[in-house]
C-alpha cells in the first residue's frame, strides 16, 4: 500500500481534478480541506516524514486541537494535483492550543498550506460543532455564473437563496437551509474567515461577493456535489437573466412549502418573502 492508495487520498485528489475539469480552478484558484478520521490518520502515519517546525495559523481554532487535515498547497495549481500530489497537497497536524500547524507529509518541493487556511479551519471549527462531528470537507472554487451573480444581485443571503431555489426544484431539498453572502472582503485572512465561519454556523454555503464559493459538507461527494448543484443554478439564472428581464413563471413560495411537506424538509420563511 502506498499513501496514494489510501482511499481518502484517493478522494481528495479527484475532488480536484473534478474542480479542474469543471473550470472552477484557473491557474492557482480555490483550495480543498478534509478533516482526517483518526483511523485514516494510522492509515498514513507511515508514509509521514521527518518532524517540522509548528507555524501559526493565524488565527485561533481550539475545536480543532490535535486535528488532522489533508489540504491543498499556497500557489499550487488544482490542475497539477492529481499529477503530483506529494508536491501540490499536504497533510498537516494543528496543536493542542489551536493556534498552529506543522506538516507531516507533501508539499515536498517547498511551500505552504494554502492562503485561505484560517477560514478553512475556522469553517471546520463550526461546522465540526454544529454537525456533531460529521461535516470534513471545506471546499473553496470560482465558478464563474455563482461569481456573475455577485455583481448584479442585491448581496443578501435571502436574495441569493431565493433566487437560486428558483432555478431548479432540487435546489432547496440540497441547500434548505441557504446560501450565506460576504460582502467584498480582502482574501486569504482571518477577517474574512471570521465573517465565513459566522455564515457557516447556519449555512453549508457561503458565496464571497466578486471572487467565488464556499461548500462544507460530510463527504468529498455531498461537498462537490453540493457546489455543482449551485453552481449549475446559478448559470440557469444567468441564462433566465440573459433572456429576458422577468421570468414569465417561476416556482412559487406556496410551491416551495408543498414541497418541504413531500420532501420532508424545513425551508425557513425568510427565504419565501412576497415578491
Ligand atoms: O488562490 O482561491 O482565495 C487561491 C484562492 C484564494
Ligand atoms: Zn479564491
Amino acid at each position: 500500500m502506498e499513501i496514494l492508495q489510501v482511499p481518502f487520498v484517493q478522494g481528495f485528489i479527484r475532488m480536484c481534478q473534478d474542480g479542474w475539469e469543471q473550470n472552477w480552478h484557473e491557474r492557482n484558484g480555490g483550495n480543498l480541506s478534509y478533516r482526517i478520521k483518526p483511523e485514516e490518520v494510522e492509515a498514513v502515519r507511515p508514509y509521514f516524514g521527518a518532524e517540522q517546525p509548528w507555524q501559526p495559523i493565524g488565527t485561533s481554532v481550539p475545536g480543532l486541537a490535535g486535528e488532522y487535515f489533508m489540504v491543498t498547497g499556497s500557489g499550487k495549481f488544482f490542475r497539477n494535483a492529481s499529477i503530483d500530489p506529494a508536491d501540490t497537497t499536504c497533510i498537516l497536524e494543528v496543536d493542542e492550543a489551536g493556534e498552529e500547524y506543522r506538516i507531516w507529509w507533501g508539499l515536498e518541493n517547498g511551500g505552504r498550506p494554502t492562503s485561505e487556511l484560517p477560514s478553512h479551519l475556522m469553517n471546520h471549527e463550526v461546522k465540526k460543532a454544529v454537525s456533531g462531528g460529521k461535516h470534513r470537507v471545506i471546499y473553496h472554487a470560482h465558478p464563474a455564473n455563482t461569481i456573475a451573480l455577485t455583481f448584479v444581485l442585491p448581496l443578501k443571503d435571502e436574495v441569493f437563496t431565493r433566487e437560486l431555489w428558483e432555478m431548479a426544484t432540487e435546489c432547496p431539498v440540497v441547500f434548505p437551509d441557504g446560501i450565506g453572502v460576504v460582502d467584498w472582503m480582502v482574501p486569504g485572512g482571518r477577517a474574512i474567515a471570521v465573517k465565513t465561519s459566522r455564515l457557516m454556523k447556519e449555512y453549508d454555503v457561503a458565496i464571497w461577493a466578486h471572487h467565488g464559493m464556499f461548500c462544507s459538507g460530510e463527504t468529498f461527494d455531498l461537498t462537490f456535489g453540493l457546489m455543482h448543484t449551485v453552481e449549475k443554478a446559478a448559470e440557469i439564472l444567468v441564462k433566465v437573466l440573459s433572456m429576458a428581464p422577468q421570468k414569465r413563471q417561476t416556482i412559487t413560495p406556496q410551491n416551495f412549502r408543498d414541497l418541504a411537506v413531500d420532501f420532508q424538509v424545513t425551508l425557513p420563511e425568510k427565504f419565501l418573502y412576497e415578491k
